[in-house]
């Protein structure tokens, strides 16, 4: 499950800045084991309202919110595709990751060198986003030597696979040298399939975050405008936020006192809590929620999938076993105030194998083991 993102971006852009702020308050690992064990990844609790609302109408004693991976990438400097600076690991880590966060370097400071000496959000962006293609074209004519030798194999099967390859490594190949990124090659499904085993870094979705200084956050700079038009052309988000300032409130242990801060900086929400939830849901995540005495807790389950499917999240014998849900969404448990006042209102609803799960319900699950 792609349930991780990996953040990249030229040096001193303020990666390492955000992400530890990220991971300042870390998630408990102990709840979430398929998250790697690695000091470059954090795993990150996602920041969900309907929680706290939950709680106070169900009380429990355990909350436990969804978490997503977020990954340190370093050495993404121009040449890391042919094995530059920290290249070859960069690039193991990258194909890992379910998505890219791109930091894009939105402040002036004269004392923090940037590694072309101006700041320039568009060229920079055009840098990383060459490199990435550049790797990718690295992979994709290592594939088209070993898929030659494969297209003259005596066993027709493997012939036949390996022909219908020829032209799709050719259009990826011609478009990558162009600096094109895969996912906006206009690829079928059919043909993603085809290619699902080359890894490729730059068929992931990717999304830009502006690092901008405390003045950023108030009036809209030009750098972040650039980098927004940019993020519309390929049909993308931009995150606009201050890595510095976010460190500050993350090193804050209590929770009023963030808020305060986050009120005199103008602002509402903290710009981590909103990476946090657009990366989320632009990983295509999507949340459901089991209450109870003992513990209200926010599942994490992909867009589309159906009841088995999201019980198997909890365990596999739910999916395995499964037989109904009894399922409200939360919005019912926040007009009716309570599980029995929902029953008696004629909202608890009762679900079967084909029921496709909608962010934000409330499951109960019953299966047979
Ligand atoms: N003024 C300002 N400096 C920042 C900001 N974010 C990061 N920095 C500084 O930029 C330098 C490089 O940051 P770092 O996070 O190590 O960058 P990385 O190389 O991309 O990981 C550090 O000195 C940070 O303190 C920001 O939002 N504003
Ligand atoms: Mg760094």
């Amino acid at each position: 499950m792609g349930l991780n993102c990996g953040i990249v971006g030229l040096p001193n852009v303020g990666k390492s800045t955000i992400f530890s702020a990220l991971t300042s308050a870390p998630a408990e690992a102990a709840n979430y084991p398929f998250c790697t064990i690695d000091p470059n990844v954090g795993i990150v609790n996602v920041p969900d309202e309907r929680m706290d609302k939950i709680v106070e109408l169900v009380p429990t004693l355990k909350i436990i919110p969804a978490v997503v991976e977020f990954v340190d990438i370093a050495g993404l400097v121009k040449g890391a595709s042919k094995g530059e600076g920290l290249g070859n690991k960069f690039l193991a880590n990258i194909r890992e990751v379910g998505m890219i966060v791109h930091v894009v370097r939105c402040f002036e400071n004269e004392d923090i060198v940037h590694v072309n000496n101006k700041i320039d959000p568009a060229g920079d962006i055009e840098t990383i986003n060459i490199e990435l293609a550049f790797a990718d074209l690295a992979t994709v004519e290592n594939r088209i030597v070993k898929n030659d030798k494969t297209a003259r194999s005596v066993d027709k099967d493997i012939r036949k696979k390996a022909l219908l390859l020829v032209p799709l490594l050719e259009k990826l190949k011609v478009n990558l040298e162009e600096g094109i990124a895969v996912r906006s090659m206009g690829l079928t499904d059919d043909e993603l399939i085809l290619i699902s085993d080359l890894h490729l870094i730059t068929v992931k979705k990717q999304i830009y975050v502006c690092n901008v200084d405390e003045n950023g956050l108030v009036e809209e700079p030009e750098y972040v405008r650039s980098v927004k038009a940019i993020a519309e052309e390929e049909g993308t988000q931009a995150v606009v936020l201050c890595g510095s300032l976010e460190a500050d409130i993350a090193s804050l242990d209590d929770k009023e006192e963030r808020e305060v801060f986050l009120e005199e900086a103008g602002l509402k929400e903290s710009g981590l809590s909103k990476l946090i939830r657009t990366a989320y849901a632009e990983l295509g995540l999507r949340t459901f929620f089991t209450v109870g005495e003992k513990e209200n807790r926010a599942w994490t389950f992909h867009e589309g999938s159906k009841a088995p499917q999201t019980a198997g999240v909890i365990h596999t014998d739910f999916e395995k076993g499964f037989i109904k849900a009894e399922v409200y969404h939360c919005e019912d448990l926040f007009q009716e105030k309570s599980e029995q006042k929902i029953k008696a209102a004629g909202k608890l609803r009762i679900e079967g194998k084909e029921y496709v799960v909608q962010d934000g319900d409330v499951m109960h699950f019953k299966f047979n083991v």
